[in-house]
């Protein structure tokens, strides 16, 4: 029983003397650690106790044990306290990690605002789309050899838009080519706008090529608006995004709702290897005509370009995929 009390009163010391959690928890080794405390020791030798004497003792040593639990919780809460009342509050505070923006939002934001200095309002599109708007009002009609462009989700064939009378199919857009047309067929020119958004393509993954992924239109219908114009503003915006010294070049090239059309490339960095970045050209006066648009009164081009691929170049990422892994040790790095 004496030696009980002495334990108990030498618990009380050294807790008082602690400053630090460190040595409470030295203490709680000490005393109630699994293999050798000594208070662990009291509890396991109660069974060779004769049986008077676990009548006795056992109690008193339950008591003990949980006196000292109480007595560590109790040091510990205060220590954790007074951590922060007296705290030097000018110190740094242990690091939160915050979340990031994933490099694809940080790009597609750089390219959103340099147009949005330039003057190019930002609009939606759906990401559900019709046949139509994908194909047909681009000058892609049925059987259109050029539908092989753009590998296609095809939705359910049987699907009937709610509220029409008239059957369409509806399809994943491949493309944001589409919000051209349905921007046109609400606003009178001039007009200069993007449109930025997911698309969908049903083909063969690489490192340059994903199966869902993102585009950027823009479009800027006019009077006279001509290529010269479009060399200008990609030239412009190249140069803002990339820096002065990009090197690119453009390409003559085929797309159904573009004549002239063309393809922009740039100069991947300590290579002669180039990779596509854009599809552009001046808006096929048969996709004017579907947008309910004099051909004869308004002109202009049209663009898009791959986000993914914009990203690629700005970080120096070698593989597509990359962007949709969800690898935290990826994504934490932007
Ligand atoms: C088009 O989608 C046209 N609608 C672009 C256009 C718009 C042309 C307006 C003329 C006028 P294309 O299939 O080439 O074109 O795709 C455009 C860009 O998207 C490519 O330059 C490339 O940067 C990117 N891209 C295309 N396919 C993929 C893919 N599978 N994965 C990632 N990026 C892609």
């Amino acid at each position: 029983m004496k030696d009980l009390n002495k334990i108990e009163q030498e618990v009380i010391k050294s807790l008082d003397k602690s400053l630090k959690e460190g040595d409470v928890l030295e203490i709680k080794n000490y005393y109630l650690g699994r293999k050798s405390g000594v208070i662990t020791y009291l509890l396991k030798s109660i069974k060779d106790l004769s049986d008077g004497d676990k009548k006795k003792f056992a109690p008193q040593i339950q008591s003990l044990k949980e006196k000292t639990e109480k007595m560590i919780e109790n040091k510990l809460k205060e220590l954790s306290m007074s951590d922060i009342s007296f705290k030097d509050l000018t110190l740094p505070n242990k690091k939160i990690r915050h979340g990031s923006l994933h490099p694809l939002t940080i790009v597609e934001r750089k390219i959103v605002d340099i147009f949005t200095a330039m003057n190019f309002s930002v609009v939606d599109g759906p990401e559900i789309e019709s046949e139509w708007y994908n194909f047909d009002a681009l000058n892609i009609p049925e059987f259109h050899p050029a539908r092989e462009m753009w590998d296609t989700f095809w939705i359910k064939k049987d699907y009937k838009k709610k509220d029409s009378k008239k059957r369409e199919n509806f399809l994943m857009r491949t493309h944001t080519s589409p919000v051209q047309v349905r921007f046109m067929e609400k606003h009178k020119p001039p007009f200069q706008i993007i449109a930025p958004g997911r698309v969908f393509r049903y083909e063969a993954t690489d490192a340059s090529h994903e199966v869902n992924f993102h585009q950027i239109e823009g479009l800027m219908i006019g009077e006279s608006i001509s290529m010269a114009n479009f060399k200008y503003i990609v030239e412009n915006f190249l140069k803002k995004f990339f820096g002065d010294d990009i090197t690119f070049r453009m390409r003559p090239s085929y797309f159904p709702f573009t004549e002239p059309s063309v393809e922009i490339d740039i100069k991947l960095p300590n290579s002669d290897k180039w990779l596509e970045v854009m599809g552009a050209g001046m808006v096929h006066r048969n996709v004017l005509k579907s947008a309910g648009l004099n051909h004869e009164e308004w002109q202009g081009f049209a663009f898009g370009l791959g986000v993914e691929r914009f990203a690629m170049l700005y970080y120096g990422i070698p593989d597509i995929r990359l962007f949709y892994a969800g690898d935290l040790r990826f994504n934490r790095q932007f």
